[in-house]
């Protein structure tokens, strides 16, 4: 890694805040080094995270195919952040395998194959932000951590922890996140670009999902919420626009189970959430699904109408565990 040479880092497909985020943060340190550094999502990243320093630089393969075979042909350094196996960097996953450079995956999830001698995981950690600012660390680099890094670092950080509230969020994080205020991390920004960004047509959707779309089922501990494609095109918000509405309803007071249905043109798309021992991906299961203990998503090619009425009645089996104490 201290060696200069031709280096490419690379998120998983659909990157989140702590995808972008480690890719940019390690990029830039290995910037410092000297290394020619080629960023390569597998597919476009998220817009709300443009606000980022240097997200220019981030090279689409979906969109530019031919110049991201051309830089992992001559690379001699390939980073594989934020995932474990090289299917979840779609297409790049032949080129990477292909490819004779020194790979190394940075990785925080249980699911991974060894498809590279040199890894660096911990499925402890919080983020893949956190593994990266601790090699960092541990290699002695942290002069080289610059105000653009640092806010690279912080949002996956931030995403990955829900905002500092997983118990992931250790008191080692938290000195992490220290170092990257001191490094000049601008949160407030950060803050501000990530939440308060919401145009009319979101909340007014949110609106309509916590008032008539919501129902709650106070013996079930549970509450669902149903956004018919109707009411989506009254108040149009474009793909990911219904981010985080499932999130309500575990807000409320004894909830263990969210369950987001979002009529789609072919499908009923679906999202789970729950909190302590309660198994969203075993709910998931039922609807082609699966994902972790307390997230997952699935779907429904019955109507919304028919997928709420198959839905409560698989919610009925999993009553003793809706209110089992530990739930
Ligand atoms: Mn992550």
């Amino acid at each position: 890694m201290l060696v200069p040479g031709n280096a490419v880092v690379i998120p998983h497909v659909r990157p989140d805040g702590d995808a972008v985020g480690s890719v940019l943060g390690l990029a830039q340190v290995l910037d410092q080094l000297n290394h020619r550094v080629a960023v390569i999502s597998p597919t476009e990243y998220p817009a709300d995270f443009r606000f980022l320093p240097d997200t220019e630089r981030i090279l689409v393969a979906t969109e530019q195919p031919v110049q991201a075979e051309k830089l992992l042909g001559s690379a001699d350094l390939i980073f594989v952040l934020d995932c474990g196996t090289l299917e979840r960097i779609g297409s790049l996953g032949q080129l990477v395998e292909q490819s004779n450079a020194v790979k190394i995956n940075i990785d925080h999830h249980k699911d991974f194959e060894a498809f590279t001698p040199l890894a660096f995981r911990d499925v402890y950690a919080s983020s893949t932000c956190e593994l990266v600012f601790r090699l960092v660390r541990e290699a002695g680099l942290l002069d080289m951590i610059t105000p653009a890094c640092a806010d690279a670092l912080y949002l996956g950080m931030l995403t990955d922890t829900g905002g500092f509230r997983f118990p992931s969020t250790t008191s080692h994080l938290h000195r992490m996140v220290a170092d990257l205020i001191d490094k000049g991390a601008n949160f407030p920004r950060i803050y501000n670009e990530l939440f308060n960004q919401n145009s009319e047509n979101r909340t007014r959707l949110l609106g309509y999902a916590l008032c008539e779309g919501l129902t709650v089922l106070a013996e079930q501990r549970t509450a669902y919420i149903k956004i018919p494609l109707a009411v989506q095109r009254q108040w149009p918000v474009g793909v990911g626009g219904t981010e985080g509405f499932v999130n309500y309803g575990l807000t409320i007071k004894g909830n263990v189970l969210s369950v987001l249905m979002l009529e789609e043109e072919d499908r009923i798309k679906m999202s789970f959430r729950s909190v302590g021992s309660f198994p969203a991906n075993d709910l998931a299961k039922h609807f082609q699904g699966g994902g972790h203990h307390n997230a997952a998503g699935g779907k429904s090619l019955l109507s919304l109408a028919e997928t709420e009425a198959e839905f409560l009645r698989i919610l009925a089996s999993y009553q003793e565990q809706l209110v089992s104490p530990e739930a």
